[in-house]
């Protein structure tokens, strides 16, 4: 589960003066309650949808413990009451649940985007103490789920020393593919998905290493064999410049360059040294040096690293 430094930094704002933690404040206390509800909703869905779908005989054919259906009945349950729990902290102001488009089709898929999804949500900066202290106690219960899920598939459940901090657009990159509308009442949050980015599996089967040469794809991009040769929209000019890959790491990002094939849209990156196991979240950029919602391309997408 990656965590939000913001609400690590946050607590080291509160405790330490003169700290040198600094933190950028251009949303409210009610976005951010409604951007981790809007996460929460998404979660709180998907898993009632699973229950509905598939069997405690469906997870044990597919291969899952016995006590697994008991268990994910409680992370439902538990998704349903931090649901409830901000929609009464928010009152009148609380975003409504939305329709959703998983792409799960049998227990096994369902469980590995039951660990990508709990790996994206996580309550972020929120300075009241009050709600401080409620995302940080949805945020323990929310790792111990996505711990669960990691064991459940036979991976490991704590795969490096530290989780992977994303910013609220990269997070909410993640989620949006899942979301197909909202109700038109809900407010409109001040965050944005970048360009989807997915990962093509051209080399050989199994998690990805490093020096490993894996094909990253952006569809907004791709012109799928037609020239659009009049296209200059600000994203096409963009991408024409050096682009880079980021594998996001909680002690910063690693850089490779990611080299865009005559098709565009289509980028070559081989992944590079001291990337940590598990999973890991990759962004295309146009910097080398920091990575910042200015500098983002597309992504994040999760790419599941085994060294
Ligand atoms: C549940 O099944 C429906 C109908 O097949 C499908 O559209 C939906 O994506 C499934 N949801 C999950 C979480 O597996
Ligand atoms: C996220 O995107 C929105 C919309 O472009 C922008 O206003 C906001 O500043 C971004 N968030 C951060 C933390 O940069
Ligand atoms: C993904 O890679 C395979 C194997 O190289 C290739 O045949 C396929 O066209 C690629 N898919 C996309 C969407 O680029
Ligand atoms: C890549 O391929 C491996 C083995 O073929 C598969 O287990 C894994 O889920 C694939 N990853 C993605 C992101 O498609
Ligand atoms: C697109 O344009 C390039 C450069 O002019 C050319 O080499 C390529 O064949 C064209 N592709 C298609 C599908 O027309
Ligand atoms: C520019 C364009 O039309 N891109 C499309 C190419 O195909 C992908 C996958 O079908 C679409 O997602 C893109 O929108």
């Amino acid at each position: 589960m990656k965590y939000s430094t913001s609400v690590v930094a946050l607590a080291a704002v509160g405790t330490v003066s003169g700290s040198p933690i600094t933190t950028k404040r251009d949303i409210s206390d009610i976005d951010i309650l409604n951007y981790a509800l809007t996460l929460e909703h998404l979660e709180d869905k998907f898993y009632r949808e699973g229950l509905a779908n598939y069997t405690q005989a469906d997870f044990i054919v597919a291969g899952f413990a016995e006590p697994f259906y008991s268990n994910l009945k409680e992370i439902s349950n538990d998704e349903m009451t931090h649901v409830s729990f901000l929609t009464k902290a928010l009152g009148s102001a609380a975003v409504a649940e939305c329709t959703y488009s998983f792409p799960s089709t049998d227990p096994t898929s369902f469980v590995a985007l039951a660990s990508v999804l709990e790996g994206v949500v996580s309550p972020h900066i929120i300075l009241d103490t009050t709600y401080l202290t409620a995302a940080g106690s949805i945020l323990t219960v929310e790792s111990r789920h996505s711990t669960y899920l990691l064991t459940s598939q036979k991976k490991s459940p704590f795969p490096t020393a530290f989780d992977t901090p994303l910013s609220f657009n990269e997070t909410y990159t993640l989620a949006a593919p899942f979301i197909l509308s909202c109700p038109s009442s809900n407010a409109a949050l001040p965050i944005k998905a970048f360009p989807a980015l997915t990962l093509n599996n051209t080399s050989k089967p199994g998690p990805i290493a490093s020096g490993d040469e894996i094909t990253l794809l952006v569809p907004d991009l791709q012109t799928n064999g037609t020239n659009a040769s009049t296209d200059t929209s600000a994203e096409e000019t963009e991408a024409k410049g050096k682009i880079y890959a980021a594998f996001i790491t909680a002690t910063g990002p690693i850089f490779a360059d990611a080299v865009e094939s005559e098709e565009e849209g289509r980028y070559k990156v081989v992944v590079p040294q001291g990337v940590g196991n598990g999973q890991s979240y990759v962004v295309l950029t146009m910097c080398d040096r920091e990575v910042s919602d200015d500098t983002v391309v597309a992504g994040p997408v999760v790419v599941e690293v085994g060294n």
